[in-house]
């Protein structure tokens, strides 16, 4: 693989500016954003005015743990547009999470969001070694998920050649990339898995494809994972994160010249770690739950916001800014079988350290008495694989680094349901 690491001197200079910069601008910021926020959106108000706070209470970065925190629920409440603290016809452009769970939430972006949102996708193609002339491949969603238009408006800023495909259409997602030659993906992990199997089936090696660089986000996935497509691929694998309600892809970047977690753009994200529980900050550098302030939006200020995703803060390395370590899983993905604790990365992990048996995998819960069952499903690498023995090996694997006994079916190749977009890997039959 070759060297990506990006020139310093092509870094915006308050990646590598000193902690005490840094803090200084958030604190400048985080004042500006609280009092955005309260005089222009109710909820926000309401919720200051019962905690018997104001913006100008906050006269350290420490004084936010005081605020109350935003939920999902808050922003279903004000739906649709209730959020906003700019008029409507301010909002140059919406975008909503697919309301596959409830009612979608609706999030909204100025002129000076869109520019700040391009700004840090930029940053963001740029720390995963991509160059201004570079082509990319982008195949996350177009419309009104975040991903494909977020990370559009980062290579247009960045000044990227974009190939704006989409997620779908597998086959002609490998004519595109073999015809094309892009140096960089942008995809989820999970389809790019099944853009992999059409590589094979094809009987293209993808190892000679002009790729160099992947760029993996909106769903967990393990170092496991990145090792089996970096493998795969013979390119660089890096994680981007991001969630809609707190701008979209481009929250947080790994780099990809340390591949160490994922540098988070603080200068317009203040991140904290909570207990998941109760709420209470946690030590530094312990697991909890991800939240979110905004440091600069205008249309959809969000204060204090649980993410349910579940990290824990590092410092920097290639950058001064902070590091969260790669997802774990959402806090509504954790399972809790017979007491113990398990998050579907935490099966993918044993599942690529099981020989024989190929990346995909979906989990099936189900209750046939008083205590849950857990079975998981995937597939053999190919037609020579014996599966009694790949399954017996996946469930002794899952028994001795997870500590349950759970039920694993070995399939034939092509048998779990593909992805194209963000993976189901739980499916609840309780
Ligand atoms: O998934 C934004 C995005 C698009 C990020 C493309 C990266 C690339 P939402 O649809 O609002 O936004 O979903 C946000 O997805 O709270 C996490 O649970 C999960 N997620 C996103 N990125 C990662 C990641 C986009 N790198 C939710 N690792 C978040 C783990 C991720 N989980």
């Amino acid at each position: 693989m070759k060297d990506l690491t990006p020139p310093k001197h092509t870094l915006d200079p308050i990646e590598i500016a000193s902690r005490d910069e840094i803090e200084a601008l958030q604190l400048e910021r985080l004042k500006w954003s609280l009092l955005h926020a309260y005089t222009h959106v109710p909820h926000y108000r309401a919720a200051f005015d019962a905690a018997g706070l104001h913006p100008h209470d906050l006269r350290s970065l420490a004084d936010l743990a005081k605020f109350p925190f935003t939920v999902k629920q808050d922003l279903r409440a004000s739906y649709p547009f209730g959020m906003f603290a700019v008029p409507r016809d301010q909002v140059k452009r919406i975008h909503a999470s697919s309301g596959t769970t409830g009612q979608p939430t609706v999030v909204g972006y100025t002129e000076n969001d869109l520019k700040h949102w391009g700004g840090v996708v930029a940053r963001s193609l740029r720390a995963a070694g991509m160059q201004p002339g570079d082509l990319l491949h982008n195949a996350y969603g177009y419309g009104l998920f975040t991903g494909g238009l977020g990370i559009h408006l980062g290579a247009d800023a960045l000044g990227l050649t974009t190939i704006p495909i989409s997620g779908g259409m597998t086959p002609r997602q490998v004519r595109l990339i073999t015809d094309f030659e892009p140096k960089g993906i942008t995809v989820t992990p999970s389809y790019a898995l099944s853009i992999l199997d059409e590589f094979a089936a094809k009987g293209v090696d993808p190892r000679t494809s002009s790729l160099e660089v992947g760029i993996f986000g909106a769903e967990p996935w393990t170092n496991a994972m990145r090792h089996e497509i970096e493998q795969a691929f013979d390119m660089h694998a890096v994680d981007i994160y991001g969630l809609s309600e707190v701008i979209g892809p481009g929250v947080s970047m790994e780099c990809v010249e340390t591949k160490d977690g994922l540098h988070i753009w603080e200068d317009h994200f203040f991140p904290e770690i909570v207990d998941p529980v109760s709420g209470d900050p946690v030590p530094e550098g312990e697991m909890g739950e991800l939240v979110f302030t905004s440091l600069t939006k205008e249309a959809f200020p969000i204060i204090r916001y649980r993410t349910r995703d579940l990290t824990r803060l590092l410092p920097g390395t290639a950058r001064s800014m902070r590091r969260m370590e790669k997802v774990t899983g959402r806090s509504d993905d954790m399972i809790i079988l017979r007491g113990v604790n398990v998050f579907p990365t935490q099966i993918e992990e044993c599942l690529m350290a099981t020989p024989g048996l190929a990346p995909h995998f979906q989990i099936e819960l189900t209750k046939p008495s008083r205590m849950d069952q857990m079975r998981v499903l995937c597939e053999a690498a190919d037609g020579s694989v014996d599966t009694a023995l790949a399954a017996n090996a996946l469930g002794g694997q899952i028994k001795q680094s997870i500590g349950i006994s759970v039920a694993v079916d070995v399939a034939a190749p092509g048998s779990v349901a593909r992805s194209q977009g963000k993976a189901v890997r739980i499916i609840d039959n309780r």
